[in-house]
């Protein structure tokens, strides 16, 4: 618990940079190692620069679970081979905690899933609120052409992150570009968490 006054504060667009916070993230290309399904065109766009694919403005606050900590996340356009720029998506580390999304610019998709393989995928659009309940892993994904995808967020300043179970097998859907248009395919990396390791567990029943 903080005894912190009330604070006010402006996102002007089109920029969407907060006129305050406390810490400015900067992600790169190389953040995002192991993510994208075209490797080839990954290892190519990385030698030639490491690229910034997105920027996070946080207003923090301290880890008391009645505070939120809220900040505004930008995800710059462009793609990886067919697969747009994305966040690297994570579970909260407190995971019955859940986050507001509130799109102010651009186009994206929310790509989320459960623990157990429940995975659902919402459409952002200026204006559109987003509400990713608590145990949903999160990922913000720019669609949008040649523009900045700017979405204003809220948590539990609690929470924390777990990146690691996205960084091994991904999301369940990939968000690619298809004559034109965003599709979503399945993405070959990922796996059934339970079900493999109860084969491997020598279940052999099929
Ligand atoms: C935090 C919230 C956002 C993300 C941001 C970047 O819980 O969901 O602030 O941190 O969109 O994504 P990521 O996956 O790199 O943290
Ligand atoms: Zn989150």
């Amino acid at each position: 618990m903080t005894d912190d006054p009330p604070f006010g504060f402006d996102v002007r667009l089109p920029g969407g940079i907060p006129a305050r916070y406390d810490n400015h993230i900067q992600r790169r290309l190389s953040a995002l190692r192991g993510q994208y399904s075209d490797q080839q065109a990954y290892d190519a766009m990385l030698a030639l620069e490491d690229t910034l694919l997105y920027e996070v403005y946080e207003i923090r606050r301290p880890p008391h679970g009645g505070d939120l900590s809220h900040g505004v996340s930008i995800v710059h356009p462009g793609k990886v081979g067919d697969e747009y720029f994305m966040t690297k998506g994570h579970y909260h580390a407190v995971l019955d905690t859940a986050e507001v999304y509130y799109c102010l610019r651009g186009m994206g998709m929310m790509v989320m899933e459960t623990p157990v393989g429940d995975w659902a995928v919402e459409e952002m659009a200026p204006g559109r609120v987003v509400f990713v309940p608590p145990r949903w892993a999160h990922r913000s994904v720019n669609v949008g052409r040649g523009e900045d995808l700017v979405m204003l967020y809220v948590y539990p300043a609690d929470a924390g992150h777990d990146y690691g179970t996205i960084e091994s097998r991904g999301f369940r859907k990939l968000v690619v570009e298809r004559d034109g248009k965003p599709a979503l395919i399945d993405n070959p990396r990922w796996a059934w968490p339970d079900r493999r390791s109860s084969q491997q567990a020598g279940g052999g029943q099929g």
